[in-house]
């Protein structure tokens, strides 16, 4: 088989690359190891950058989001007992994010491939990328016990963490900065109003929490977890004791309860690779980078990634410059590192370390109590929150 583009995965960013290059007609076979159920049933995301929504507009796969998405003009910060607002709107000059589950936004590109009748391979199994540091890359992987092979111009690892690719790139060749964090965050979705309209980051004596929604009648709920917690040990009772535990009182009696629908732990960690171009292939997503999920910044910077990427293959196909694929990597790695740097910022802030010094303790309050103070330092969080420009 031949195409242009070889795309490695199916998640958000293999499926936003697969749609915009398709719109440019430019073919794309993307290659996905799990089945296309699997990769919906994974709940990550909830927060779209404004910029997100207008590259998912320009994908010409946004009626859902404009429809059902929620747009919230701003979110809350609880610290201990005090309680901030930060006026998203008011402070970005009418900026605003929309609050959309990643599962819908995978699944309104899943749509709108299969509506087109473009090929996805699920269920591809020792995919193979080979000969990237040549101008005739190729892309080898089992299905059903039969080897098979795409030769293409271009592999776009867009793989996740645990990727094939950038696995691929030998180590001399890539450099990766990397910070753990001692905790992780325990998830819960359930078919239950959110306890109010837009959301909370709260930091209480028990550690972090954070109020989010899919819907008026769908919450997300996330609580600052153990990194020795499994998540079979958590019952439903168990979490939402915890979470009414770390509430402000008006709202722990606000809070409704009920089954979950879902419930999981992430482990946190901010992570990069560089470069992002290694001859013909190309990381994009979370193949290249990771981020806490306390600044919902995931989704986002892979999406300002494939707009990036996708812009470069644009004017390689259609004015036949190397230009910006020359430039991918830098231009992506530069609102890439600003993404990691809020979501650093947001995690120190908002969770309880375990190990912090008594000093530690009193900066973190007082980074919370000058961003309350200061109507410039919430400028800054707000500016970040509703995503920093493309250019
Ligand atoms: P993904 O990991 O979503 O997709 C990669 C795809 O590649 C997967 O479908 C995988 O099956 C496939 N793949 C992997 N190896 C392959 C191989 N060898 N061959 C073929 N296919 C292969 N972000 C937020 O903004 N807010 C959150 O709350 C949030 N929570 C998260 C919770 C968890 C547990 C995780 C892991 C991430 C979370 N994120 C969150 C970040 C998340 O949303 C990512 O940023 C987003 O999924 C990135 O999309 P992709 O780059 O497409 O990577
Ligand atoms: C979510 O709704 O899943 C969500 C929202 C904001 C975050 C992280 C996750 O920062």
């Amino acid at each position: 088989m031949r195409t242009q583009v070889a795309i490695i995965g199916a998640g958000p960013s293999g499926l936003l690359l697969g749609q915009l290059l398709h719109k440019q007609g430019i073919d794309a076979v993307i290659i996905e190891r799990q089945t296309g159920d699997y990769v919906l049933g994974r709940i990550r995301a909830g927060v779209l950058e404004q910029v997100a929504v207008e590259l998912l507009e320009e994908a010409g796969v946004a009626d859902r989001l404009k429809s059902e998405g929620l747009v919230h003009d701003g979110f809350d910060i609880a610290f201990d007992a005090d309680h901030l607002h930060i006026d998203l709107k008011g402070l970005t000059n009418g900026k605003t994010v929309t609050v959309y589950g990643q599962t819908e936004v995978t699944r309104d590109l899943m749509d709108a491939r299969q509506k087109a009748g473009l090929q996805t391979i699920y269920g591809a199994q020792d995919v193979e990328v080979l000969d990237f540091d040549t101008n005739t890359p190729k892309v080898r992987y089992k299905l059903n016990g039969q080897t098979h092979e795409i030769s293409c111009d271009f592999i776009a690892g867009c793989d996740g963490y645990h990727g094939v690719c950038r696995a691929s790139v030998p180590e001399k060749s890539i450099k990766e900065y990397e910070r753990v964090y001692p905790f992780g965050w325990l998830g819960l979705l359930s078919d239950t109003p959110p306890v109010q309209e837009e959301l909370i980051y709260g930091n209480q004596e028990q550690g972090f929490y954070l109020c989010s929604m899919r819907s008026a009648q769908r919450s997300r709920y996330y609580i600052q977890c153990s990194l020795a917690d499994k998540v079979e040990e958590w019952s439903d009772d168990r979490f939402w004791t915890a979470l009414k535990g770390r509430l402000p009182e008006h709202l722990a009696n606000n809070l409704v309860t009920g089954p979950s629908l879902e419930k999981s732990i992430a482990p946190l960690r901010s992570f990069v690779a560089e470069p992002l171009r290694f001859g013909r292939m190309f990381l994009a997503g979370d193949a290249g980078h990771i981020v806490p999920p306390t600044g919902a910044k995931g989704l986002n910077l892979a999406a300002s990634d494939i707009r990036y990427l996708s812009r470069a293959l644009f004017e390689f196909y259609g004015e036949k410059s190397e230009a910006g694929i020359n430039h991918y990597s830098q231009k992506a790695l530069a609102r890439i590192w600003k993404g990691e740097r809020f979501s650093w910022w947001m995690s120190m802030l908002l969770h309880r370390f375990p190990d912090n010094s008594g000093f530690d303790n009193k900066i973190q309050r007082t980074e919370f109590e000058y961003l309350a103070s200061s109507e410039h330092a919430q400028r800054v969080l707000a500016e970040n929150y509703v995503g920093l420009s493309y250019a």
